[in-house]
Parts: C-alpha cells; structure tokens; sequence
C-alpha cells in the first residue's frame, strides 16, 4: 500500500503573490492530486528567513535573499501526498526559471534565478520537508481531512475491483 500522507512546506514567494499567482499555483498542485493541509497569507520576519534560508548563510547571495523573502507577503502552505516533496518540487522545475522546463511553475511563470516564485522543501535533505513545516505552522494549524478525489487519483484507494 502506498503512502498518501507525507508533507511538505511550499511557499508561493512575494514575486508570486505580487503578480498574482497564488490561485494559478495553488490550482498546478490541486489538479496533480496533492491535498492542502495547511496555509498562511503572512511576512517573514528577518529572523525566520535567516531560520529557513539557515543553508545558504555563507553563500554570497544570502543577504538579497533574505531581503527578496522579506520584501512583501507570502502564501505557505503544507501539502499531502504521496512522494508529495518530491512530487512538488518537479512541479516547480529548476531553480533558475531560465532553466526550468515548459510545462513546471518555474518554466511556466518565471524567467530569472532569484525572482522563482515558489519554494518546495528539498526532497534530497532528509527531513528538510518536516523541519519547515515545523518552523511554519503550529500543530493545530494543520488541518487532517479525506479528501474524496483521492480515490480517484491513487488506485489502491479505489472502491472498484
Ligand atoms: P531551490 O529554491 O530550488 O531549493 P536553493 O538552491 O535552495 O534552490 O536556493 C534557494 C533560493 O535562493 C532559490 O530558490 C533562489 O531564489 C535563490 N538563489 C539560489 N541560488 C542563487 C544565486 O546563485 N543567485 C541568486 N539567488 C539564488
Ligand atoms: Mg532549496
């Protein structure tokens, strides 16, 4: 039996919510199956997006990071499903959206390295996905629900034979 329940923290960043693109990826998730436990219109504060972006601290763009993560609103959510981390980051595309394929969120909607639209925890860094949802969102903001489509997007939730 396949795992439908593992979550992950996504982030429509202030490019995404400035240009009005929160229904658009929210819809790209929706559609590919993934359930939504949990969001939050909110800004990052100085010292969360020194917390989230903690691996890149020594890098040299670390410092427009966090200035381009504070700058406006964001839009974070935690999404379930199957392989879900994985899942949306191949949803997103490349990092560099001059880089990501059509058809990604990034290679769809975006054109620049910096001004990406969305974060997606790292599926490659052994619980990066619980460690954001954590850093987010309380306990009780998460909401447990059966979503019906679900029997339609995995088979072996299916009711017929
Ligand atoms: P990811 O968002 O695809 O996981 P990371 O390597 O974790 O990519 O980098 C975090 C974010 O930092 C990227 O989404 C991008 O906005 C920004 N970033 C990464 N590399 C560079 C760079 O070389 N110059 C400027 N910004 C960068
Ligand atoms: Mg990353």
């Amino acid at each position: 039996m396949t795992d439908h329940d593992e979550r992950t923290f996504v982030m429509v960043k202030p490019d995404g919510v400035q240009r009005g693109l929160i229904g658009d990826i929210v819809t790209r998730l929706e559609t590919k199956g993934l359930k939504m436990v949990g969001g939050k219109f909110m800004r990052i504060d100085e010292e969360l997006a020194h917390e989230h972006y903690a691996e890149h601290e020594d890098k040299p763009f670390f410092d427009g990071l966090v200035s381009f993560i504070t700058s406006g609103p964001v839009f974070a959510m935690v999404w379930e499903g199957a392989d879900a981390t994985r899942q949306v980051r191949q949803l997103m595309g490349a990092t560099d959206a001059q880089d990501a394929a059509p058809g990604t969120i990034r290679g769809d909607y975006g054109n620049d390295l910096g001004h990406n639209l969305i974060h997606g925890s790292d599926h490659e860094d052994e619980g990066a996905n619980e460690r954001e949802i954590a850093l987010f969102f309380d306990d009780d903001e998460l909401v447990d629900w059966d979503r019906d489509a679900s029997a339609w997007v995995y088979e072996d939730l299916a009711d017929h034979d």
